[in-house]
């Protein structure tokens, strides 16, 4: 940093000249990512508020209540209006909150969680912290966790068991419903990670899509993860944990005692947070309604439709499973998919690459005209590579 401090216009002009060189939502070309462009009035509030603090709520009991009504709209959004919770950093921190949770909960020492493979490395990191064992499922042909094999897991060190409605890396939904009875049955902790989605399934519904049972509707299920900076349109940091009930989040409740606002009490791994994201979630669910984000939806599946018809038409490739939301996964079994996607990532296109396919997330920033210069690409490349 140098003495002098330098004028806003220069730095302005800097900032504008160096970050030209990151991509951006509105050319296109990232068709990898889980977040898209935030809402234009979302991006409006979380600046216009960003000085809020939800770690201090004494000092804003008003933004504080704001962020009560967020949880209770997800919270009704996943069938469970009498849901509590936070708008905490993202998937990882609600992730991080809810294996806490149950480790509280079952007050031991030797404690083991069950995920499927599919699971995000959040719940990795969260274990690690935690110093929990993770339990590691294998998935069935349908990419959902094999429950026979998580019966079969379950130990007396088993505290609890993570579900997935809408994995990483191919948006598939692991059997919630039969999570549940076996987590009632067991007296386990579930965990629902719906950080993306969540903010789909409900919208594919009401779409008339068969959405097979992955929220509070199914007793068993104790926490969700739902993130609104995701499909959710919101600004990033905001993701989102819910507990089925107010006595559930106590469990990681904190009481500091000591602050300018008076008594408060934290249940988040952050302590001060701005109350911008929980009123950017606020106003851009209450603008858009059910209906707008159905309407989101609803194209994000048509241009998801058009992709994974088109995929299997170019020699070579074909599509992992027919998508139940947004996501698709491309692999093939005559080209090497990480070739492919050396060469889409030189033609500038931001893909995702796992060990076996490449994953295409269409999101609402992504449109019709970007999916066929996507199928362009990939068959021109599939024509260089025969060659
Ligand atoms: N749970 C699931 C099912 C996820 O897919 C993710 C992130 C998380 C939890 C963690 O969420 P946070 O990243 O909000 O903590 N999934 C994305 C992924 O790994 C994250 C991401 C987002 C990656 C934007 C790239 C990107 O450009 O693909």
């Amino acid at each position: 940093m140098q003495t002098k401090g330098l004028p806003e216009k220069r730095l302005l002009k800097e900032l504008e000249s160096r970050l030209v060189e990151d991509l951006t939502y509105d050319s296109g070309r990232i068709v990898g990512s889980m977040c898209t462009s935030p809402h234009p009035l979302a991006r409006k509030v979380y600046g216009r508020y960003i000085d809020t603090n939800l770690g201090d709520s004494g000092l804003f009991p008003a933004a504080t209540e704001i962020e009560k009504e967020t949880v209770r709209m997800l919270g009704t959004l996943l069938s469970n209006p009498e849901a509590a919770g936070h708008i905490v950093t993202g998937g990882t921190e609600a992730n991080v909150l809810a294996l806490w949770t149950a480790k509280r909960i079952a007050k031991r020492t030797r404690c083991e969680v069950i995920v499927p493979a599919s699971a995000h490395c959040s719940l990795d990191k969260a274990a690690d912290m935690l110093d929990l064992k993770i339990v590691k499922i294998k998935l069935n042909k349908r990419f959902q966790v094999d429950i026979e094999a998580v019966k079969k897991a379950v130990n007396s060190n088993t505290i609890g068991i993570v579900g997935i409605a809408g994995t990483t890396a191919l948006g598939a939904i692991d059997p919630i419903d039969e999570l549940s009875e076996l987590a009632l049955e067991k007296g386990l902790y579930l965990h629902v990670d719906a950080a993306f989605g969540g903010f789909v399934l409900p919208f594919l519904k009401d779409l008339g899509h068969n959405v097979p049972g992955f929220d509070f509707s199914l007793p068993g299920v104790c926490s969700m993860t739902i993130d609104p900076h995701k499909m959710g349109l919101a600004p990033i940091p905001a993701g989102g944990i819910l507990f089925r009930n107010a006595k559930l989040r106590k469990k990681i409740s904190w009481n500091i005692p000591y602050l300018s606002g008076g008594k408060t009490e934290h249940a988040t791994v952050v302590g001060t947070r701005s109350g911008a994201s929980a009123i950017a979630v606020w106003t851009v669910m209450r603008h858009l309604g059910r209906e707008g984000y159905r309407k989101i939806v609803k194209n994000c599946m048509r241009l998801t439709s058009k992709l994974a018809e088109e995929i299997p038409k170019i020699e070579g490739l074909s599509i992992v499973m027919e998508p139940v939301m947004n996501i698709v996964g491309i692999n093939s079994d005559v080209f090497h998919i990480g070739r492919i996607a050396e060469e889409l990532r030189l033609k500038k296109w931001a893909i995702s690459l796992f060990p076996r396919h490449l994953r295409i997330v269409i999101m609402p920033h992504v449109q019709e005209e970007h999916v066929e210069g996507l199928l362009q690409g990939l068959r021109k490349i599939v024509n260089t590579l025969k060659g």
